[in-house]
């Protein structure tokens, strides 16, 4: 089932998300739900409190290409154990600020860990465009937004920008 994805500003985006206490029938299909939302939005990434779970949750697949097999993670209570001190640009954008991107600079790469869908521990090592992705979804559980690298000002305009945007679609709804 697609979820709708919460737009900034909004209080549950900017929460700390608790930790998950084990993988259960209820997350895995959470997981599910969210994984077909992010693709159908799409998206490369997304984390529960952008679907107003204030969960540590985040799912993502970072791969592009056309025809190129698809690689769908689900992580629970996901945890960066080391970053780089080589730092990466990219151009980040978020499902819950449409049409927003800036740059922000993050470590290159970075080890994770994390409980799978069946509850075992994985560790992974990230770099490219899966380090930045898997760093953004970890922001998110923590009730930090890109824009929150960017200086006020810029970051000012953007949440002025969502207000707009949010007011307009409200006013669809009517
Ligand atoms: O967390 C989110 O809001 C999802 C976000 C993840 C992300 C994008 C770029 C850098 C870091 C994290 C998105 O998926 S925005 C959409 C997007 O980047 C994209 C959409 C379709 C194809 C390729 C990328
Ligand atoms: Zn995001």
């Amino acid at each position: 089932m697609k979820r709708s994805i919460l737009i900034h500003p909004d209080p549950r985006l900017k929460k700390v998300a608790d930790p998950v206490p084990d993988s259960s029938d209820e997350l895995r299909s959470l997981a599910d739900d969210m994984l077909e939302t992010m693709y159908a939005a799409p998206g490369i990434g997304l984390a529960a409190p952008q679907v107003g779970i204030l969960q540590r949750l985040i799912v993502l697949d970072c791969v592009k290409e056309e025809g190129a097999t698809p690689r769908p993670l689900t992580m629970f209570n996901p945890r960066v154990l080391s970053s780089s001190d080589e730092r990466n640009v990219y151009e980040e954008g978020c499902l819950s600020l449409p049409e927003m991107y800036a740059d922000v600079e993050r470590p290159a790469e970075v080890t994770v860990e994390w409980m799978d869908r069946d509850g075992r521990a994985q560790t992974e090592t990230f770099d490219g465009l899966w380090a930045t992705c898997v760093q953004h979804e970890i922001d998110h559980l923590d009730g930090k937004l890109f824009i929150d690298y960017l200086r006020p000002l810029k970051r000012q305009m953007i949440t002025r920008k969502m207000v707009k945007l949010k007011r307009e679609l409200a006013w669809e709804k009517v």
